[in-house]
Protein backbone atom coordinates (compact mmCIF):
# COMPACT_ATOMS: atom_id res chain seq x y z
CA UNK A 1 0.00 0.00 0.00
CA UNK A 2 2.78 2.38 1.05
CA UNK A 3 4.49 1.83 -2.76
CA UNK A 4 3.36 4.09 -5.83
CA UNK A 5 5.46 4.30 -9.01
CA UNK A 6 5.33 7.71 -9.45
CA UNK A 7 6.27 8.00 -13.19
CA UNK A 8 5.95 5.12 -16.16
CA UNK A 9 9.28 4.52 -18.13
CA UNK A 10 10.20 6.00 -21.77
CA UNK A 11 12.58 5.62 -23.44
CA UNK A 12 15.25 8.37 -23.15
CA UNK A 13 16.44 8.54 -26.82
CA UNK A 14 13.01 8.72 -28.40
CA UNK A 15 12.32 11.46 -25.52
CA UNK A 16 15.31 13.50 -26.86
CA UNK A 17 14.53 13.41 -29.99
CA UNK A 18 10.81 14.30 -29.83
CA UNK A 19 11.65 17.04 -27.46
CA UNK A 20 11.48 20.05 -29.88
CA UNK A 21 7.92 19.09 -31.15
CA UNK A 22 6.83 18.11 -27.50
CA UNK A 23 8.54 21.72 -26.10
CA UNK A 24 6.04 23.37 -28.59
CA UNK A 25 2.81 21.60 -28.06
CA UNK A 26 2.95 21.53 -24.06
CA UNK A 27 4.46 25.25 -23.79
CA UNK A 28 7.74 24.44 -22.42
CA UNK A 29 10.51 26.66 -23.81
CA UNK A 30 13.93 26.05 -23.37
CA UNK A 31 16.07 25.68 -22.30
CA UNK A 32 15.87 22.19 -20.92
CA UNK A 33 17.69 22.99 -17.65
CA UNK A 34 18.28 19.59 -16.06
CA UNK A 35 17.25 15.96 -16.17
CA UNK A 36 15.84 14.06 -13.49
CA UNK A 37 15.25 10.14 -14.16
CA UNK A 38 12.55 9.75 -16.76
CA UNK A 39 11.53 13.94 -15.76
CA UNK A 40 12.44 16.78 -18.11
CA UNK A 41 13.08 19.84 -16.58
CA UNK A 42 12.35 23.58 -18.61
CA UNK A 43 10.42 26.78 -18.57
CA UNK A 44 6.63 26.27 -18.39
CA UNK A 45 5.58 29.87 -19.99
CA UNK A 46 2.04 29.43 -20.28
CA UNK A 47 1.08 26.79 -17.26
CA UNK A 48 -2.22 25.93 -15.74
CA UNK A 49 -2.91 25.18 -11.90
CA UNK A 50 -5.11 21.90 -10.80
CA UNK A 51 -6.74 23.39 -7.52
CA UNK A 52 -9.01 20.88 -5.68
CA UNK A 53 -10.13 20.00 -2.25
CA UNK A 54 -9.94 15.89 -0.63
CA UNK A 55 -12.79 14.86 1.07
CA UNK A 56 -13.19 12.14 3.30
CA UNK A 57 -17.10 10.69 3.49
CA UNK A 58 -16.76 8.30 6.54
CA UNK A 59 -17.59 9.57 9.83
CA UNK A 60 -13.98 10.60 11.47
CA UNK A 61 -13.98 10.22 15.29
CA UNK A 62 -11.71 11.50 17.26
CA UNK A 63 -7.92 10.93 17.08
CA UNK A 64 -6.53 8.23 19.68
CA UNK A 65 -4.77 9.24 21.93
CA UNK A 66 -1.01 7.69 22.11
CA UNK A 67 0.42 5.24 24.75
CA UNK A 68 3.87 6.61 25.49
CA UNK A 69 5.57 4.38 27.58
CA UNK A 70 8.86 5.80 27.62
CA UNK A 71 11.09 8.56 27.71
CA UNK A 72 8.12 10.02 29.01
CA UNK A 73 9.68 13.04 30.26
CA UNK A 74 10.68 13.95 26.78
CA UNK A 75 7.72 12.15 24.75
CA UNK A 76 5.00 12.82 27.17
CA UNK A 77 4.80 16.78 27.59
CA UNK A 78 1.89 16.59 26.15
CA UNK A 79 -0.79 14.17 24.56
CA UNK A 80 -0.01 12.83 21.37
CA UNK A 81 -2.75 11.60 19.16
CA UNK A 82 -2.69 9.06 16.25
CA UNK A 83 -2.26 11.33 12.98
CA UNK A 84 -2.93 8.72 10.77
CA UNK A 85 -6.70 10.10 9.79
CA UNK A 86 -6.79 13.90 10.30
CA UNK A 87 -10.01 15.34 9.32
CA UNK A 88 -11.09 18.93 8.60
CA UNK A 89 -13.69 21.94 7.80
CA UNK A 90 -15.76 20.36 5.54
CA UNK A 91 -14.59 16.73 5.97
CA UNK A 92 -11.72 17.53 4.28
CA UNK A 93 -8.54 15.23 4.25
CA UNK A 94 -5.48 16.20 5.62
CA UNK A 95 -2.08 14.40 4.66
CA UNK A 96 -3.24 13.28 1.18
CA UNK A 97 -0.37 13.16 -1.41
CA UNK A 98 -1.80 14.13 -4.55
CA UNK A 99 0.92 14.36 -7.62
CA UNK A 100 0.95 13.97 -11.35
CA UNK A 101 2.16 10.37 -12.14
CA UNK A 102 2.20 10.59 -16.04
CA UNK A 103 3.95 14.07 -16.70
CA UNK A 104 7.22 14.12 -18.65
CA UNK A 105 8.22 17.87 -18.74
CA UNK A 106 7.76 20.68 -16.71
CA UNK A 107 9.39 23.12 -14.03
CA UNK A 108 12.32 22.49 -12.26
CA UNK A 109 12.00 21.83 -8.30
CA UNK A 110 11.96 25.45 -6.66
CA UNK A 111 14.91 26.03 -4.32
CA UNK A 112 12.93 26.02 -1.15
CA UNK A 113 12.11 22.14 -2.05
CA UNK A 114 15.81 21.69 -1.46
CA UNK A 115 17.16 20.59 0.94
CA UNK A 116 13.96 19.06 2.58
CA UNK A 117 14.12 17.78 6.08
CA UNK A 118 12.63 15.91 8.49
CA UNK A 119 12.32 16.53 12.40
CA UNK A 120 12.00 13.84 15.18
CA UNK A 121 10.31 16.85 17.90
CA UNK A 122 8.26 15.78 21.03
CA UNK A 123 8.75 11.94 19.86
CA UNK A 124 6.56 12.64 16.51
CA UNK A 125 8.05 12.84 13.28
CA UNK A 126 7.00 16.63 11.82
CA UNK A 127 5.95 16.84 9.22
CA UNK A 128 4.07 14.10 9.16
CA UNK A 129 4.09 13.68 5.50
CA UNK A 130 6.86 15.19 3.88
CA UNK A 131 7.95 15.02 -0.16
CA UNK A 132 11.71 15.30 -0.57
CA UNK A 133 13.05 14.71 -4.55
CA UNK A 134 14.03 11.78 -5.42
CA UNK A 135 17.96 10.90 -4.97
CA UNK A 136 18.79 14.18 -3.21
CA UNK A 137 19.98 14.05 0.21
CA UNK A 138 17.80 14.86 3.15
CA UNK A 139 18.37 15.58 6.41
CA UNK A 140 16.56 13.66 9.60
CA UNK A 141 16.72 16.18 12.84
CA UNK A 142 17.01 14.96 16.28
CA UNK A 143 15.51 18.19 18.32
CA UNK A 144 14.60 15.86 21.50
CA UNK A 145 18.43 15.20 22.89
CA UNK A 146 17.18 11.87 23.41
CA UNK A 147 17.77 8.10 21.15
CA UNK A 148 15.66 8.28 18.34
CA UNK A 149 16.23 6.02 15.14
CA UNK A 150 15.48 6.14 11.56
CA UNK A 151 14.18 3.20 9.63
CA UNK A 152 12.56 3.63 6.36
CA UNK A 153 10.19 0.78 5.14
CA UNK A 154 9.49 0.93 1.03
CA UNK A 155 9.04 -1.14 -1.67
CA UNK A 156 11.30 -0.01 -4.31
CA UNK A 157 14.18 1.89 -1.78
CA UNK A 158 16.35 -0.17 0.12
CA UNK A 159 15.55 -0.07 3.77
CA UNK A 160 17.29 2.58 5.81
CA UNK A 161 18.24 2.06 9.18
CA UNK A 162 19.89 4.41 11.28
CA UNK A 163 20.31 5.11 15.53
CA UNK A 164 20.12 8.60 16.06
CA UNK A 165 21.81 9.96 19.28
CA UNK A 166 20.11 12.83 20.96
CA UNK A 167 23.66 14.56 20.45
CA UNK A 168 23.49 13.22 16.54
CA UNK A 169 21.21 16.11 15.88
CA UNK A 170 20.94 15.57 12.05
CA UNK A 171 21.16 12.51 9.61
CA UNK A 172 21.63 12.76 5.95
CA UNK A 173 19.41 10.19 4.01
CA UNK A 174 19.08 10.02 -0.02
CA UNK A 175 15.71 7.72 -1.61
CA UNK A 176 16.71 6.84 -4.97
CA UNK A 177 13.57 5.39 -6.19
CA UNK A 178 9.93 7.66 -6.62
CA UNK A 179 7.44 6.27 -4.17
CA UNK A 180 6.37 6.48 -0.56
CA UNK A 181 7.92 4.68 2.31
CA UNK A 182 7.19 4.69 5.98
CA UNK A 183 9.19 6.09 8.10
CA UNK A 184 9.76 4.53 12.16
CA UNK A 185 11.38 4.99 15.18
CA UNK A 186 12.18 2.23 16.69
CA UNK A 187 12.96 3.37 20.09
CA UNK A 188 9.60 4.74 19.80
CA UNK A 189 6.97 2.43 18.93
CA UNK A 190 4.02 5.01 18.55
CA UNK A 191 6.66 6.83 16.41
CA UNK A 192 4.98 7.01 12.12
CA UNK A 193 5.42 9.30 9.57
CA UNK A 194 6.00 9.20 5.81
CA UNK A 195 8.45 10.36 2.73
CA UNK A 196 7.14 10.80 -0.66
CA UNK A 197 10.34 10.40 -2.25
CA UNK A 198 8.96 12.41 -5.65
CA UNK A 199 10.04 12.00 -9.36
CA UNK A 200 9.54 15.35 -10.21
CA UNK A 201 7.56 18.90 -8.24
CA UNK A 202 4.31 18.40 -9.02
CA UNK A 203 3.80 16.68 -5.70
CA UNK A 204 1.55 18.36 -3.26
CA UNK A 205 -0.01 17.47 0.25
CA UNK A 206 -3.25 18.49 1.27
CA UNK A 207 -3.66 21.06 4.08
CA UNK A 208 -5.67 20.64 7.23
CA UNK A 209 -8.90 21.40 4.97
CA UNK A 210 -8.27 18.72 2.50
CA UNK A 211 -6.86 21.43 0.25
CA UNK A 212 -4.33 21.41 -2.57
CA UNK A 213 -2.85 23.44 -5.72
CA UNK A 214 -0.48 22.57 -8.09
CA UNK A 215 1.11 25.69 -10.16
CA UNK A 216 2.71 26.29 -13.63
CA UNK A 217 1.74 22.50 -15.12
CA UNK A 218 2.33 22.43 -18.82
CA UNK A 219 -1.34 22.25 -21.14
CA UNK A 220 -2.00 18.47 -21.71
CA UNK A 221 -4.20 15.48 -20.10
CA UNK A 222 -2.75 13.75 -16.93
CA UNK A 223 -3.72 11.72 -14.40
CA UNK A 224 -3.95 12.72 -10.78
CA UNK A 225 -3.10 10.35 -7.95
CA UNK A 226 -4.16 10.64 -4.32
CA UNK A 227 -2.93 8.44 -1.42
CA UNK A 228 -3.97 8.00 2.03
CA UNK A 229 -2.04 6.05 4.55
CA UNK A 230 -5.20 4.37 5.72
CA UNK A 231 -7.63 5.13 2.87
CA UNK A 232 -5.55 4.01 0.06
CA UNK A 233 -4.90 5.65 -3.55
CA UNK A 234 -7.76 7.39 -5.96
CA UNK A 235 -7.39 7.85 -9.56
CA UNK A 236 -8.48 10.90 -11.62
CA UNK A 237 -7.89 12.62 -15.26
CA UNK A 238 -7.44 16.09 -15.20
CA UNK A 239 -7.01 18.36 -17.96
CA UNK A 240 -5.11 21.54 -17.98
CA UNK A 241 -4.87 24.54 -20.24
CA UNK A 242 -3.01 27.59 -20.79
CA UNK A 243 -3.15 30.07 -17.48
CA UNK A 244 -6.14 27.91 -16.77
CA UNK A 245 -7.49 26.42 -13.17
CA UNK A 246 -8.43 22.59 -13.22
CA UNK A 247 -10.73 21.47 -10.66
CA UNK A 248 -10.39 18.40 -9.38
CA UNK A 249 -12.15 17.21 -6.53
CA UNK A 250 -11.57 13.52 -4.80
CA UNK A 251 -13.40 11.45 -2.02
CA UNK A 252 -12.03 8.77 0.10
CA UNK A 253 -14.28 6.83 2.09
CA UNK A 254 -14.05 4.73 4.98
CA UNK A 255 -12.00 1.44 4.84
CU1 LIG B 1 12.12 7.92 18.64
Amino acid sequence: MASQTAVQCVAATSRRIGLFVVSLLSGITAPISAQQGDYVTGDVSDGGAIVGQVTFTGTASTPRRLAITIDTVVCAREPQFAEDLLVGGGGGLQNVVVWISDIREGKAWEPRHSPAALAQNGCRFVPHVLIVPVGEQFEVWNNDGILHNVHTRGTENRPVNKAQPGFLRSVRIRLAHAEIVHVECDAHNWMSGWIAVAAHPYYVITDQDGNYRLDDVPPGTYTLQFWHERLGTETQQVTVTAGGEAQVQARFASR
